[in-house]
């Protein structure tokens, strides 16, 4: 086998614009990546901060990179290595952007420690109907914030030739106190069944990225009547940032339809307690949008700033992520612009009781889980088949019935039934209906997207019955 080309860190330096060519290093390997520049699914300007250097402090920040398909892609640019006479860099004396997290309960699911994104298991899901703040899952993109909140201010634009308002959280707490039960679900819930099916670029959540708080805070539409905006424009967009950013100073960010935000029945909070407690700091203290019936993404944590803008918000979680494609646009083929956001979710429903190649008893079984539909649409009915789908039964709704067109939040549900003897396996399946009779589809394949987002497959589980 041929030695590897050497290269000196003073070369691999000098090629640090797409003129030059844009070499980056990770450990010893050196590679030339002006070709993926421009298909970068992070964005050109972040992956050129990496330009002519080491790899590793950017993806110690996004550990969406410690994943096999990354490496491969980076090993396709490989043309060689440092000189091992080249002497090792003075160690990057940045400090750990995470070393301010906050610590997390130890029965969470850990996804990926850096930004932390961690999921209850199943066991726990379904427990309560309000999901315990410590087990809330948690989907984070940048380090967390530490928010000091006596010098917190929310500011909120005025309209074109209006006063901003630069709120305290005291100020905050003037508006009238709303409270509403909402659920909260990630559009990358259930990704990892996605996977099975196809590969998709994502985290891996199991069913686990969703779950339930009781949300208070000033209602959204009370606020920006405040600052003097009406609904006139109607095609108009709530755009919200974050105070957590990236290490080009880019905030969180995304955006709503004016239309929701000014509606006082669509109950659009700027939420600063979650079951009865302040904010966590995972999730989003001192105050988050809560945006009920809608997609996780656009519930902005440690909120910064509210304006009102033309169009949506331009953050990468708005325009470059979190839409959905046919099953036939790859990475190679994907329009983004040509998708909208996603906004409300659609109908949705999991097994939590049993587990996946669990051994039951025989005799009876009980089945638990949840159900849920985005919009407002409550849950009219969900139901289970013990033998793949060609038979069904009807789940027990546990709690009470939802409000119309109000319906925010979950509906546990579970179905006891005896087992036909002689059954030593299991295929239970759940399908929930809203009262659109919406319906979810029966597999992956036809709902199937490269980014794994908006997996509502009726949910399957296969078990062994206890001889
Ligand atoms: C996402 C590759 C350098 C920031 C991604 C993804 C790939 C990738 C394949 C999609 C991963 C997935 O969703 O599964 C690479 C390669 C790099 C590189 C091969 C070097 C040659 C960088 C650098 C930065 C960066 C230097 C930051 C300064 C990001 C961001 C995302 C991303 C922000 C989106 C993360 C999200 O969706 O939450 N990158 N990347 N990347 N990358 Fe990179
Ligand atoms: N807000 C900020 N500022 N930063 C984030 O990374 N993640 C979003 C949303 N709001 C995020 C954010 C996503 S994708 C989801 S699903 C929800 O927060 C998760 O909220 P949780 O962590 O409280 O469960
Ligand atoms: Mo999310």
């Amino acid at each position: 086998q041929e030695s590897p080309r050497r290269y000196t860190r003073e070369e691999v330096k000098s090629h640090s614009s797409l003129e030059t060519g844009v070499w980056v290093t990770l450990g010893c390997e050196v590679f030339d990546i002006t070709e993926f520049v421009d298909i970068h699914p992070g964005g050109a300007s972040k992956l050129m901060l990496a330009a002519g250097g080491p790899l590793e402090p950017f993806w110690a920040l996004y550990a969406v990179h410690n994943q096999p398909h990354v490496r491969e892609i980076l090993a396709e640019y490989k043309i060689g290595e440092l000189s091992p006479d080249d002497k090792a860099p003075s160690v990057l004396k940045t400090s750990d952007p995470y070393a301010d997290d906050p610590t997390r309960h130890s029965a969470l699911k850990v996804n990926t420690q850096r930004p932390f994104n961690a999921e209850p298991p199943p066991e726990l899901l379904t427990e309560n109907y309000i999901t315990p703040n410590p087990i809330f899952f948690t989907r984070n993109h940048l380090p967390v914030p530490n928010v000091d909140p006596d010098t917190y201010r929310l500011n909120v634009a005025g309209p074109p030739g209006g006063q901003s308002l630069c709120l305290s959280l005291d100020d905050l707490y003037q508006f009238p106190k709303h409270e509403v039960t909402v659920t909260l679900q990630c559009a990358g819930n259930r990704r990892s069944e996605m996977t099975q099916f196809k590969e998709v670029r994502g985290l891996e959540w199991s069913l686990g990225a969703i779950s339930t708080a009781r949300w208070a805070g000033a209602r959204l539409c009370d606020v920006l009547a405040q600052a003097g905006h009406q609904l006139c424009e109607t095609e108009a967009h709530v755009c919200f940032e974050g105070l957590d950013s990236d290490p080009t100073g880019t905030p969180y960010g995304a955006s709503i339809p004016l239309a929701r935000a000014m509606d006082p029945e669509a109950e659009v909070l700027l939420a600063y307690e979650m079951n009865g407690q302040p904010l966590p700091r995972d999730h989003g203290f001192p105050v988050r949008v809560v945006v009920p019936g809608v997609v996780g993404a656009r519930h902005v944590k440690w909120l910064g700033r509210v304006s009102v803008e033309p169009e949506e918000s331009f953050s990468h979680w708005q325009r470059r992520d979190y839409k959905g494609f046919s099953p036939s646009v790859d990475w190679d083929t994907v329009d983004f612009d040509s998708a909208p956001s996603i906004q409300e979710l659609p109908v949705q429903s999991a097994i939590t009781q049993p587990k996946e190649g669990e051994t039951i008893e025989a005799g009876e079984v009980t089945v638990r889980g949840y159900a849920w539909s985005g919009g407002g649409r409550a849950v009219v009915r969900v139901d289970v088949s013990l033998d793949g789908g060609l038979t069904w039964q009807v789940a027990e709704l546990e709690g009470e019935e939802q409000r119309a067109r109000k319906a925010w939040a979950w509906r546990l549900w579970h179905l006891q039934a005896p087992l036909p003897a002689g059954k030593k396996e299991l295929n239970i399946v759940c399908k929930a209906v809203d009262d659109s009779y919406n319906v979810q589809p029966d597999t992956v394949a036809p709902i199937w997207n490269l980014r794994g987002v908006l997996n509502n497959a009726w949910h399957r589980v296969h078990v062994h019955v206890a001889p």
